[in-house]
């Protein structure tokens, strides 16, 4: 096997705490249907402690395969298919079809940073936006739960204003979204009716269709759940082909309960037909690699290495490489001992950071060759041993594939391979992989499109997302696009720093203009 080259979609799930979420990532994935009381989501738990390959993560991830089937049909190639218990058993089952990765964003949405880094980490194609279907559900719930249980945090209803600000998120960002409608089994008609109506409102505020995907009338076995059938597939064909050209064109609605699986169909049927947006930069096999790290695994008991996950936003990543990973941020004439990281970096002068350009950086360079030692950061010099797509071994990745890569510590550089404790304890997510040693900057120049920039103040602090970075930032200058003069911060120290576990890095595609990388 060298790669996988059948389409690979990444999707992400949204929306706040009890919005079923993970109760329709478990129906998605084991074809169950839920009770309401979270069976969904504790057999999809269950089932992933027994498969757990002891690798934690702060999202969860599932994968889909698709499958044609004789009769114009597809099949969903899922934990329910026979013969199928690993995500190797769908990359076989789907081996002709194509691959749907779902991740559910966990950790609590009331946190803005964990929402908007699920919405860039892993640069999703598509953000399904969970929206239970009615307003009325808590008082729904406190009724019917005053004889029953009462009511606990595990049981609330989600707060509206949340799916009001996570909608109207999805759609400043421009996200290529999808409406997911839960638990219509719980929806009165008014409440229902009070729900689209919001969120039609939203949309035409933002000058996006809407296309609500007709559900057919009938019960749903969790058989049925297995196949999506002619009918499903058409309707959701006709509601993505505006999607081909323009992925924001559109926003889908489809209307689900976990509970009679309702809907469940023509999610399976939208999800087969969404098309993955490729940027022509991204396919290019000819381009140097970059590789975006979004999560760091345990370590490699036997070898000095590590691996990392993430997502390879160009070139053609492969076993044997010798790439470079940082930048490290160094203390300038500081030793680099084992707790100098604990410590903030700080530069003994003063003035702005290094930004300039380096001739040459980007060009082809004989890696050992030449080695720009730039003031506070370094590169390692590093070794593919293994890759996996998706769990799967492969020779190699593709550019917009996302996996997982072994690395070991190839320091010739400076003649002595490292002991793993040195080489790889300052790994964070955030960095990347390059075959070539990209610039690295504390700095960058943001252009915004819109008026209400108050909080954007020259002194105020905000997180920067790029790609798989998050990082804290201080704005130093601002300028409105007709004055001629700059507003300039005088105390000029780091602009950038550590967020808690990340660094900054800026690859090719740096944007802090409210789109994400796609
Ligand atoms: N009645 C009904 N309950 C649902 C449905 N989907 C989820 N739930 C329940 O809603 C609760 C929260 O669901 P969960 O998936 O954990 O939400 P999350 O926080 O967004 O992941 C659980 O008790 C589920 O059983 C549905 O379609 N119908
Ligand atoms: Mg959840």
């Amino acid at each position: 096997e060298t790669s996988v080259a059948i389409e690979q979609k990444r999707i992400t799930l949204t929306g706040p705490t009890m919005s079923g979420k993970s109760t329709l990532l478990g129906t998605l994935t084991m074809s169950t249907l839920d009770n309401g009381r979270g069976k969904s989501r504790l057999s999809m738990l269950k089932h992933r402690h027994e498969i757990a390959s002891g690798v934690t993560s702060s999202v969860t991830q599932e994968l889909l395969g698709y499958q044609d089937a004789p009769d114009g049909s597809v099949e969903v190639v899922n934990y329910a298919t026979e013969n199928v218990a690993s995500w190797i058993d769908i990359h076989v089952a789907s081996a002709s079809g194509h691959l749907v990765l779902i991740s559910d964003s966990a950790g609590h949405p009331r946190y803005r940073r964990t929402t908007i880094r699920g919405l860039v980490g892993w640069a999703p194609h598509w953000t399904l936006l969970c929206i239970p279907a009615a307003d009325d559900e808590r008082t729904e719930r406190q009724r019917t739960s005053s004889t029953d249980l009462p009511l606990s945090p595990l049981n609330a209803a989600p707060d509206m204003d949340l799916v009001g600000a996570q909608l109207d998120l999805c759609l400043r960002l421009r996200l290529p979204l999808v409406v997911v409608i839960t638990k219509m089994d719980t929806a009165s008609r008014t409440g229902l009716r009070q729900t689209l109506t919001k969120i039609l409102d939203a949309l035409k505020s933002a000058a996006r269709r809407p296309e609500i995907l007709q559900n057919q009338p009938g019960m749903v076995s969790e058989d049925m759940l297995q196949y999506v059938d002619e009918g499903a597939l058409l309707q959701a064909y006709s509601a993505a082909v505006p999607l081909l050209n323009d992925p924001t064109a559109t926003v889908p609605i489809v209307l689900t309960s976990a509970l009679d699986g309702s809907g469940i169909g023509n999610l399976h049927a939208l999800l087969h037909e969404l098309p993955a947006p490729r940027e022509d930069s991204v396919t290019t096999s000819s381009a140097l690699n970059v590789f975006h790290i979004e999560d760091i695994y345990t370590k490699l008991a036997e070898a000095d290495g590590v691996i990392v996950s993430g997502r390879l936003r160009s070139g053609k990543l492969a076993v044997g490489d010798v790439l470079l990973l940082g930048p490290f941020l160094t203390a300038y004439s500081q030793e680099d001992s084992e707790d100098s990281d604990e410590r903030t970096p700080r530069r003994p002068s003063s003035g702005l950071p290094t930004s300039r350009s380096f001739p040459g950086a980007l060009r082809d360079l004989h890696l050992g060759a030449h080695f720009y030692a730039l003031p506070g950061q370094e590169w390692k010099q590093v070794k593919v041993t293994s890759i996996r797509n998706l769990r799967l071994p492969v020779a190699s990745l593709l550019a917009d594939q996302v996996g997982t890569v072994a690395i070991v510590a190839n320091d010739q550089l400076h003649g002595t391979v490292l002991p793993s404790t040195n080489a790889f304890a300052r790994i964070r997510k955030g960095m990347v992989l390059a075959t070539v040693q990209p610039t690295a900057t504390k700095t960058l120049v943001a252009k915004f499109d819109r008026e209400d920039l108050a909080s954007l103040a020259v002194g105020n602090h905000v997180v920067v997302y790029i790609a798989s970075v998050r990082a804290s930032a201080r704005i130093v200058s601002a300028r409105a696009p007709d004055s001629p003069t700059a507003t300039h911060d005088n105390n000029e120290e780091e602009h950038f720093s550590f967020d808690q576990d990340t660094t900054v890095q800026q690859g090719p595609d740096a944007t802090l203009d409210g789109h994400h990388d796609k």
